[in-house]
């Protein structure tokens, strides 16, 4: 395909409930999107990056400048682009897997509605519908948390993931596990601890957890193999995984026992399907992380989680999980499954109308030299 026209656009979509983890609380979600037109087909990739950089060091206006200075240029200026080529293409800049990954979401879209083929064709997908979980935020107090989670578990959701950090821990997982009886239960950190933390993280053993995710910084693999190596519940690495040859290499060395699978975190769908086929050759179970996504990468990430060895639920939770109205048509809950969108592309039409009714600022059109 020639790219003649590449949009971003930066809107703001309120949350039904702040959302807070052990890195901050956000109360809208600020979100980057890029519209390409290629060939007079439209394709668009939603960005994961937050407005500030505290889960990665990416966020959305540096993710929105690397595009429009770097990637974008790069793009216009190619005379054929593929998905398959854009590794190539985007290997003059370092790092910045959300921007990339962007971009890569849009050409993909492009690409498969051009074919007539579904993302979950494109991508390998096995099942027309995909198990959810959902992932539930640090509470102002437990009777708020357990009012919350009832609600989920009411709403059909098939695991509970409860995000954690020293002083909010033991005991709203011991209250939860009780509330929930056997229900999938795992934790998030999103890096709050120390290996200080051992001791009393193996309290959680109790609890009968599927896994504890990301306990330590990103960059500290050796840390996840000592508490690999002192706890039952199994370990599972989220912010440290960037690339398949980080995943290979963390599960050989015994620091994850399961991965979650973000696409945006990887640098894109062609990655995260390599971070796939790599964790089924050594038989590690993957799940599809969330990224607080509206419909354009719900729909994406519901494909991915479709595929064969995304054996536990993901966070692909409901679009009412997060919002009130979608971008898209909502992806709506059915037995604690959502559907495999089945149209060309995505699968998922974008209402126009919203985005530029939630636009935070006029969009950035770039078109070729
Ligand atoms: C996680 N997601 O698994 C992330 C963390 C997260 C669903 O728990 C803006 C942008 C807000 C990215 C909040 C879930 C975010 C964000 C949380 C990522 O670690
Ligand atoms: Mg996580």
């Amino acid at each position: 395909m020639r790219i003649e026209r590449i949009e971003l656009h930066t809107i703001g979509m309120p949350l039904v409930r702040p959302f807070e983890t052990s890195f901050g609380r956000q109360t809208e979600r600020e979100v980057l999107l890029a519209h390409v037109v290629a060939d007079g087909v439209d394709g668009w990739g939603e960005c994961v990056a937050g407005t500030t950089p505290d889960y990665s060091s990416e966020y959305v206006a540096g993710c929105a400048a690397v595009i429009e200075r770097f990637l974008a240029p790069a793009l216009l200026a190619a005379l054929d682009v593929t998905a398959d080529g854009l590794d190539a293409l985007f290997r003059g800049v370092i790092g910045h897997r959300m921007a990339k990954a962007t971009l890569e979401a849009a050409v993909l879209d492009a690409e498969t509605r051009a074919a007539g083929i579904s993302f979950g064709e494109r991508l390998g997908a096995v099942r027309d519908r995909v198990e959810c979980g959902v992932s539930v935020g640090i509470s102002p107090d437990l009777d708020t948390l357990l009012a919350e989670v009832d609600g989920y578990v009411e709403a059909g959701y098939r695991r509970i993931k409860l995000k954690i950090k020293p002083g909010w821990d033991i005991e709203p997982v011991a209250r939860v596990r009780e509330l929930i009886g056997t229900l999938p239960l795992q934790v998030d950190a999103n890096t709050a601890y120390t290996l200080d933390h051992v001791e009393h993280l193996r309290r959680l053993d109790e609890y009968g957890l599927l896994l504890i995710e990301q306990p330590f910084v990103e960059e500290d693999i050796a840390a996840h193999v000592l508490l690999a190596d002192s706890i039952d519940t199994p370990v599972c690495l989220d912010e440290s995984i960037t690339s398949t040859g980080i995943a290979i290499d963390a599960i050989e060395r015994g620091a994850t026992s399961i991965v979650n699978i973000k696409p945006g975190r990887v640098g894109g769908y062609l990655e995260a399907v390599s971070i796939h086929d790599a964790c089924r050759a050594l038989d590690v179970p993957v799940w599809c992380g969330g990224m607080l996504e509206t419909g354009v990468g719900r729909a994406m990430n519901v494909a991915l989680a479709a595929l064969p060895g995304f054996a536990l639920p993901g966070d692909t939770s409901a679009s009412s999980r997060y919002f009130a109205e979608d971008l898209t048509e909502p992806f709506v809950l059915d037995d604690g499954y959502l559907d495999v969108p089945t149209g060309p592309g995505s699968g998922v039409e974008i209402r126009r109308d919203l985005v530029e009714r939630w636009a935070l600022a006029e969009p950035r059109v770039l078109v070729r030299p």
